[in-house]
This record gives structure tokens, C-alpha cells and sequence, in this order.
């Protein structure tokens, strides 16, 4: 009886999960059913943004990737939703002009991409240059098939239509409240994917989004849709931004720089490079701190450590980079200004005038160039390296790069300085003077190609010698598989290319009439736990050593910010010995280094924020985009208001506030000369 009755139960729960699944089949089909158009739409928008993917990035992760499909769908469902506004019978006109606005974006960046391998940005638009050869390509390229291929997306919607239409579907009658509530039900839908997409992004995510330069990055992640609609408002807000507050903006620059003379002050260094040819380092991600560092006996930085006792050192020097990082560190180099406030100035302030060492070079006769081996396009370099004064852009379409020769981000260091050679050759036999940046790019954060570095050991190693006599190699855990150990080796590899560089450079006599100078772009944003480490480890516990003890050496979020110095260094191969050959320990800050430089060799700008080192000495101070500051007695940190007292003497409440009245002073001022583009002797005319 028991039996009969449970599988008289289990008779009855399937009917009914069958009959709920019935009822739930049945509820997607009717849902389907009544959705027919606004279901087609979303399929082929997110077809066709994934065909463009399938285009431009090739590896099915990039052009299959869920979050870029999300996003698509999301996207596509929010426009869609309106459309529920409208009576069934006009629906499809607004589904259709919204389906070929969506078709056009992924056709205009098709064909753009074949040309320029990157994205579209409406801000091109404004550059009339850009229209002419766009408008070019779109003649050339109409006939390819993969630029046309979209339109299948609008037909497809078109005949779905003309098939419903056919069949009487729009004859049902929808009543006006019952069209908002689809709107609203399918925009709740919405809501809830863009919420789940939001889950998935990750804070490179959110950090390559806000910065919009990586196009191809966002494109994958973010799907085209949404890298257009963002692409528009990062253009349109420095336009915002500079709309309002031109004259008082214009006020305050004439009168900070007031008293400022129109000739420098010389001192003992005035003119002392003047003719002489131009190697400037943009030495990616390296830190003063390894400088001097040995593990095992094994210096991180054999090269950079040579330079600095053969050269002109400055110890005390800081980055001031704030998003832009490495272009941001380019900028404040080239024209003593700080990064914007908002947005960063490559990409978004691009088409303002700049007054650049390049440019103040070119004018004293030089030839100027830039070398980096990575997308022309990263940081928007394309553009701003034009507008800053070079003369050539030599980037990875003129290196050749191949899997075998790319470390981390691309071409490796010592591959791209062997290629620079004949480039460098060709330009000293062409040209009396020259000045040119290279760019380097393997000491890269995540520092993870670790087999490509080549070996440099991070931990202990000793050699103990047993009772018996019997020696044996111990190891002690030290720095190796923390990221600051892998930096270390990365940091030992550019060193290392630097170093072969510096000899090939010699061999090929460029070196006679040239300078070279060298500067650490900015910090590689290391976990403070492992610096920690690097300075507690005790190998004998093998343990932190704890901070009672003697050795113990504090590294707190103060140490950490004055241990984010970079290298600047000024070398010649004749100065050892000299009286140019010593190190600077005055605080200095990459905007200072104009202002030095072109004391030197003989250029300058009026509109500098940066000083010369050499006048200023000791009564330096070092602004940083955030509002924190540095001298030689004192860092201030804005966001906590507090400081650390670097010297004996006291500190004052005056100092710091006044310290403080500066450093706004000058941010604001460096942001108006960008914003409003100060600099712009033609701008006064088109305001009046
Ligand atoms: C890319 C390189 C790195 O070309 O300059 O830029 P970063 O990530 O350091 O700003
Ligand atoms: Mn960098």
C-alpha cells in the first residue's frame, strides 16, 4: 500500500514539474512570440558588434568575449525598451533608425580600423586633417565585404518586419498603459544586466575605461557600443571644461607669471651643452631604490649605477604623473606643466599649443624624433608627439617585432635599441644637431614574462660549511615570487639593454657630440608588504624582523611615497672626473627638468612651473598633481593633511600653508594654460 501510494506521489510531481515546464516553455515561446521585433533587434546589433570584433581582434577570447557580449546585449535592450513607447504599427521605424544608427558605428569603425588599426573617436572630427583621409579611405575601402557585411543587420530587421506585417501582427491592439509597462518591465531587465555586467569588471576594467585610450582594450571588454558613447563624452567634456571661466582663468595666468623675466638667470651651467646632439631615456618604470641594490653580491642596476658616478645625479628626484603615467611623465618633461586635473592631457587635451623643449630645440636647428616601439597609437602619441614638436614618430610599424623578440608589452628593450642604431646613424649623418626621446617599454608592470629576463637570483644564497668539514648551498625565501622580486629582475634585463645600448651607441660613434639624458618615468606601483620584506627579512628566522628590533626599518605610507623617487641622471662619455660629474641631492621634480635643461642648452620658456635646478637649490618643492608636496624638509600629504618632518629644523604652520597656497596656486594655473589653452597666441583673436 505504502509502495502504491509513493509512486503515486512521484506520479503526481512529475506531471506537475512537466506541467510548470510546459508552462514555462509555453511562457517563453508567447514572450518570444510577442517580442518578435524587439527581439531581432537586439540579436543583430550584437551580431554586428561582434562581427566587428571578429574583424579587428582575431583571437576568439577578444571577439567572443561574455563581457563585451553583455555589454552589447545590455546596450541594445535599453534602446530597444523605447521602442515599447511606440504604437505597434510605428514601432519598427523606431527600431530601424535605431538599428542603423548601431550599423553605422560598427561600419565607420570597420573601415577606420583597416586604416589606423584603432578605433574611431569623434574627437578626430574636429581635425579637419583626419575627415580628409577618413572621407579617402571610405572611397578606397567601400568594396570590401567586410565593411558592408553589417547591413545584413538592418535588412534582417526589415523583413522580419515586412514578414509580421504580412501576417497581420500588428493588428493586435496594444492599450497605451500596457505599452509602458513593457517599456519599463524590459528596461527593468536591462537594469538587472548592466548590473550583472558591472559585477564582471575588474578595476583595470574601470581604470582603462575612465582613461579611453586603449581603444582596442575597451572595444573587447566593453563591446563598440559603449566605447562610442564614451568615446563622446570624454570629447565633449574638456570642451565643457574650457566653455566657462576663460577671463579669470586668463587673469590669473597673466598674473602669476607677471614677474617672471624673459631671459633666465644664468649660472655655471648656462650654455654648456649648447650644439650638442640628444639621447634622452624614457626609462620605463624604474625607481631610484634599486640603484646600489645588490642581491648575492649582484648588483639589480650595474649600468645605471655606472652612469650615476660617471654622470650628473639627481637622487632626490620625483615623478609627478598622475593617470597618464607615462604620458603624463612625457608631458611634465616636455613643457614644465603639470597633468590636468580631469581626463589627461595626451588624450584629451591634444590639440591644445604646448611649448616643448622639442619645439624650443627645433628652433635652435635641431632635428627632432621620437622612438618607441608600441602602438603609435597608445597614449594617443600619434597625435601628441606632432604636437609637441617632433619631427618623426618611429614606432612599431617601423620596428620588426615578432613573438619570439616581445617581453610583456611588446617589443623587448634590447631588440628595440639594436634596431634604433641604424635609425640613430642615419639621422647624425643627416643632420647637424639632433635631439631624440627613446621611449622603453619591457620594465612594464606586471613584471610577470619572468623567463624572458634572463636570470638575476632574489634570494639568499649562502654557503655554510657543516661540521665535518662538508660545505653546502642554502637558499633562504627572500624576494623571489613576490612582484617586488620580479621587478627587480625585469628592472635587471632594461639595465642590462641599457647597458648594451650605451656600447653599440659608442661603436657606432654616436657618442662624441651627445648627451645623454635619462629619467625614470614614474614609480611602478609596487605592494608596500613586499618593500617590507625587501628591508625586514631576517635569514635566519626567515621571519620579518619585528619592530623593536635594532635592524627594523620602518616603512610606512610615508616611506612609501619617498621611495616612489626615479632616477634623473645627466651623462656624457667624457664627464667622470669632471666638475659636471656629481650628484645632486636637492629635491627635484620632472617639471624642474626643462627649466635645467634648457639652461644648459641654451632655450627658454617663460612659462615654466618647474625651476632650474642649479638657481633654485635647496628651496625647492615638488608638487604633485594631488595636492601633496615635497622639500628638503618636509612631505605633505593633502588628502590626510599631515606631514613628515624630513630634517632637523622645525616646521612651521606658516610654511605649510603657504607651501600649500603655492601648490594650488600652481596646479590651478597649469590646469587653466591647458584647459583654456593659454599658450595659444591665436586664442585671444577667436575669443574676441
Ligand atoms: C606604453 C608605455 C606604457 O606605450 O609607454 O605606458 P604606462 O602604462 O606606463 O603609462
Ligand atoms: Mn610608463
Amino acid at each position: 500500500m505504502k509502495k502504491i501510494k509513493a509512486s503515486l506521489s512521484n506520479l503526481k510531481e512529475n506531471i506537475s514539474n512537466k506541467i510548470t515546464r510546459i508552462k514555462k516553455e509555453h511562457l517563453i515561446s508567447l514572450y518570444i512570440k510577442n517580442n518578435i521585433l524587439f527581439l531581432t533587434f537586439v540579436i543583430t546589433a550584437v551580431f554586428n558588434s561582434t562581427i566587428l570584433r571578429f574583424f579587428c581582434m582575431h583571437m576568439l577570447e577578444n571577439y567572443l568575449s561574455f563581457k563585451a557580449i553583455l555589454a552589447d546585449v545590455t546596450i541594445a535592450v535599453v534602446i530597444g525598451a523605447f521602442g515599447y513607447l511606440f504604437k505597434p504599427k510605428n514601432r519598427f521605424t523606431y527600431l530601424i533608425i535605431a538599428n542603423i544608427f548601431l550599423t553605422a558605428i560598427c561600419m565607420i569603425n570597420s573601415v577606420y580600423y583597416t586604416f589606423y588599426t584603432s578605433f574611431a573617436s569623434v574627437s578626430m572630427l574636429s581635425l579637419t586633417q583626419y575627415i580628409g583621409d577618413v572621407g579617402d579611405a571610405v572611397v578606397e575601402n567601400v568594396l570590401q565585404l567586410k565593411d558592408i557585411v553589417y547591413i545584413i543587420s538592418p535588412i534582417a530587421l526589415t523583413i522580419v518586419h515586412l514578414k509580421l506585417k504580412k501576417k497581420n501582427y500588428y493588428k493586435k491592439i496594444e492599450i497605451k498603459s500596457e505599452r509602458k509597462k513593457r517599456m519599463l518591465s524590459t528596461l527593468g531587465a536591462g537594469g538587472i544586466l548592466a548590473l550583472l555586467f558591472l559585477v564582471t569588471m575588474t578595476p583595470l576594467d574601470v581604470s582603462r575605461f575612465a582613461k579611453q585610450w586603449n581603444k582596442e582594450y575597451i572595444v573587447m571588454r566593453f563591446g563598440i557600443y559603449i566605447y562610442q558613447a564614451n568615446d563622446v563624452i570624454t570629447t565633449i567634456q574638456p570642451k565643457i571644461n574650457s566653455m566657462f571661466g576663460y577671463d579669470k582663468a586668463k587673469k590669473e595666468f597673466t598674473d602669476y607669471f607677471a614677474d617672471v623675466k624673459d631671459e633666465p638667470d644664468k649660472n655655471e651651467y648656462s650654455n654648456i651643452f649648447e650644439g650638442k646632439n640628444v639621447i634622452v631615456i624614457h626609462a620605463e618604470s624604474m625607481q631610484t631604490n634599486a640603484i646600489g641594490l645588490k642581491f648575492n653580491d649582484k648588483e639589480v642596476t650595474p649600468t645605471l649605477n655606472k652612469l650615476t658616478k660617471e654622470g650628473m645625479y639627481f637622487s632626490n628626484f620625483y615623478s609627478q604623473v598622475s593617470v597618464g603615467t607615462s604620458s603624463d611623465s612625457e608631458l611634465t618633461y616636455n613643457t614644465s606643466l603639470m597633468p590636468t586635473k580631469s581626463g589627461t592631457a595626451f588624450v584629451s587635451y591634444y590639440d591644445r599649443t604646448y611649448i616643448s623643449t622639442p619645439k624650443l630645440l627645433k628652433e635652435k636647428g635641431y632635428y627632432t624624433f621620437s622612438m618607441h616601439a608600441n602602438n603609435a597609437d597608445f597614449w594617443n602619441r600619434r597625435t601628441m608627439h606632432k604636437n609637441l614638436g617632433y619631427d618623426r614618430f618611429f614606432s612599431k610599424q617601423d620596428y620588426e617585432v615578432t613573438k619570439e623578440n616581445t617581453i610583456g608589452l611588446g617589443l623587448a628593450d634590447k631588440e628595440f635599441f639594436k634596431q634604433s642604431i641604424p635609425k640613430l646613424q642615419k639621422i647624425n649623418s643627416e643632420n647637424k644637431n639632433w635631439y631624440g626621446t627613446l621611449i622603453m617599454l619591457t620594465n612594464h608592470t606586471p613584471f610577470s614574462d619572468t623567463e624572458k629576463y634572463g636570470d638575476f637570483e632574489v634570494n639568499i644564497k649562502e654557503t655554510i660549511t657543516n661540521e665535518d668539514g662538508t660545505t653546502e648551498e642554502v637558499i633562504h625565501p627572500y624576494m623571489e615570487g613576490t612582484k617586488l622580486g620580479n621587478y627587480f629582475k625585469s628592472y635587471h634585463y632594461a639595465d642590462e639593454a641599457l647597458g648594451e645600448f650605451i656600447e653599440e651607441l659608442d661603436e657606432a660613434g654616436l657618442l662624441e657630440n651627445t648627451v645623454l639624458v635619462l629619467y625614470g618615468d614614474h614609480d611602478a606601483r609596487l605592494p608596500k608588504a613586499d618593500y617590507n620584506k625587501l628591508y625586514n627579512y631576517d635569514k635566519d628566522t626567515e621571519e620579518l624582523l619585528s619592530d623593536d628590533d635594532p635592524n627594523y626599518r620602518k616603512y610606512d605610507s610615508y616611506q612609501y611615497e619617498l621611495g616612489r623617487k626615479v632616477p634623473f641622471l645627466i651623462w656624457t662619455k667624457d664627464m667622470a672626473g669632471t666638475k659636471l660629474n656629481k650628484e645632486i641631492t636637492n629635491v627635484m621634480g620632472m617639471y624642474d627638468v626643462m627649466p635645467t635643461l634648457g639652461n644648459m642648452f641654451g632655450f627658454y620658456n617663460k612659462y615654466q612651473l618647474g625651476h632650474d635646478i642649479f638657481n633654485i637649490n635647496e628651496n625647492n618643492i615638488v608638487v604633485f598633481p594631488n595636492g601633496n608636496w615635497v622639500t628638503n624638509k618636509v612631505y605633505y600629504n593633502s588628502q590626510k593633511e599631515a606631514y613628515l618632518s624630513l630634517s632637523d629644523e622645525a616646521i612651521s604652520e606658516e610654511e605649510i600653508k603657504n607651501n600649500n597656497e603655492y601648490a594650488n596656486k600652481l596646479l590651478d594655473v597649469s590646469d587653466n594654460i591647458i584647459v583654456f589653452d593659454l599658450l595659444n597666441e591665436n586664442k585671444e583673436l577667436e575669443t574676441e
